[in-house]
């Protein structure tokens, strides 16, 4: 079954966990990054934790194997359930996030591919499968991939095997949630969600897609 992870980019903590509260029975994990932790504070991982749902940090951690080391120490510590690296960084930087995630008995996913227009610019001509090929040897739990481009999914698949693959750029971004479940582990839903007048509704239409 495709997952779906709910995208909480929203800025109001109040507005946040009710929607999250709305969508819980229907949703699979909840991502937050930076535009709430910043709006909000850290503290929103203790109010979202209550749902009892998998929390993943959407930091696309991208710096040298020590920064990482402490930016992901301090994911965990506050409480989330998994974290997003970057590969560009190459495998030391990468690795660490996985180790790190590991120790706290976590998961790391690390982004081969961006969802939007201008991504094509440096990740296209390789650069995606070495990522890929990367995400595979510093055994990182799984990789993130764009759902606007289902044709290169199926490429990322190709070198990763049965790893994870979550997919962001459904809806507001012009991907087709029906076309690119049955070639993911889940799909990242954002806007199409918590824009919505009902957010619970569209996350429950969107919860009964299958692969
Ligand atoms: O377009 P939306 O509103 O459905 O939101 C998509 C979310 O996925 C948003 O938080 C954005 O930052 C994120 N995202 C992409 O849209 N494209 C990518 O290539 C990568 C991500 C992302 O979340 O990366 C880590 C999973």
């Amino acid at each position: 079954m495709t997952e779906l992870i709910l995208s909480l980019d929203v800025l109001d903590k109040t507005e946040a966990c009710a929607i999250a509260k709305s969508c819980a029975p229907y949703i699979d994990a909840i991502k937050v990054g930076y535009p709430l932790v910043l709006a909000t504070g850290l503290s929103i991982v203790r109010d979202l934790a209550d749902l009892g749902l998998p929390l993943i940090a959407d930091f696309k951690v991208a710096d040298i194997p020590n920064t990482n080391r402490l930016i992901c120490e301090a994911v965990f510590s506050a409480g989330f359930d998994a974290v997003i690296a970057h590969g560009f960084v190459g495998p030391d930087a990468a690795r660490t996030c996985v180790e790190v995630a590991h120790s706290h008995g976590g998961a790391a996913y690390i982004v081969a591919e961006m969802s939007h227009p201008g991504a094509t610019e440096f990740f296209h001509g390789g650069v995606a499968e070495r990522i890929a090929e990367l995400a595979v040897a510093v055994r990182a739990d799984g990789i993130i991939a764009p759902a606007t481009r289902p044709e290169r999914i199926v490429r990322l698949r190709e070198i990763i095997g049965k790893k994870t693959i979550y997919s962001p750029g459904v809806g507001a971004q012009g991907g087709d949630p029906d076309a690119v479940a049955r070639l993911v582990d889940g799909i990242i839903v954002g806007r199409s969600i918590y824009a919505a007048e009902d957010p619970a509704a569209e996350a429950e239409r969107l919860s009964r897609i299958r692969r």
